[in-house]
């Protein structure tokens, strides 16, 4: 089964089982995509939904399907978020961002009282930084120095580039840079030290924020994975 078929069951199947009239977090990136627009045709049979984007690119999917937009700050929570990842760990541990979202996925799905991860099957490794480098956003200014901090941390940055050969800026004004990282051991230790490097922003680690995740695999088989017990 093709990459896009596969994708549309996926979505399809996560968009029917989402209550109507729920109030939801809208992630980024093309399997968060696809979910909205199979939202999207829910809601021409009917349903309504309103959400809160993750990114400029979302927004506009998800008011040309339908869905009424709302800014976080207008709201107490969100019963739902819907979101992609690029690495899925056992413990249900993301590396999220390579989308360039990773700053309002965060802070949408900190505010989720519920958050569906959706994705290929590909993604789910054993540790997490094997599949892809880990990107973190920081602050155009001085940003060569927050990169040499990230380098002590024993980090590999690169600044993300654009196709325009211009580097990459965030919905938020920021930089990225794609930290290869190899095995992540301890990601916990790994977010404390990333978060305190002055410069830094925020980073595509997601620990402790996914309570399910879809999946589909090959063939197009759908598989949900969700942890009884958090490891403490
Ligand atoms: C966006 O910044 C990302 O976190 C995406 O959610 C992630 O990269 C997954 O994207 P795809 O669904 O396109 O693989």
């Amino acid at each position: 089964m093709d990459d896009s078929e596969r994708l549309h069951r996926l979505a399809k199947s996560v968009a029917s089982e989402v209550p109507n009239g729920s109030l939801l977090g809208l992630g980024s990136g093309s399997t968060a995509e696809a979910v909205v627009r199979a939202l999207g045709r829910r809601i021409e049979q009917g349903a309504r939904f309103t959400g809160v984007a993750t990114s400029k690119r979302t927004a506009d999917l998800a008011s040309t399907c339908g869905i009424q937009l709302v800014d976080l700050n207008q709201v107490e929570s969100l019963d739902m978020g819907i979101d992609g990842a690029d690495e899925i760990s056992p413990e249900l541990y993301l590396v999220k961002g390579r989308g360039g979202a990773l700053l309002h996925e965060k802070l949408v799905a900190l505010s989720c009282s519920r958050l569906v991860i959706v994705a290929a099957c590909e993604k789910l490794v054993e540790k997490l930084g094997t599949r892809l480098p880990l990107p973190i956003e920081v602050v155009q200014f001085a940003h060569d120095k927050t990169s040499e901090r990230l380098l002590n941390l024993g980090l590999q940055p690169v600044l993300r580039i654009s196709a325009d050969g211009l580097p990459f800026v965030t919905d938020s004004g920021n930089f990225i840079y794609d930290c290869a990282t190899g095995a992540i051991e301890s990601p916990e230790e790994l977010d404390r030290s990333i978060k305190l490097t002055t410069g830094v922003v925020d980073h595509g680690l997601f620990l402790n924020m996914a309570s399910e995740v879809v999946t589909v695999d090959q063939d197009g088989k759908i598989q949900r994975l969700k942890l009884v017990n958090r490891p403490q």
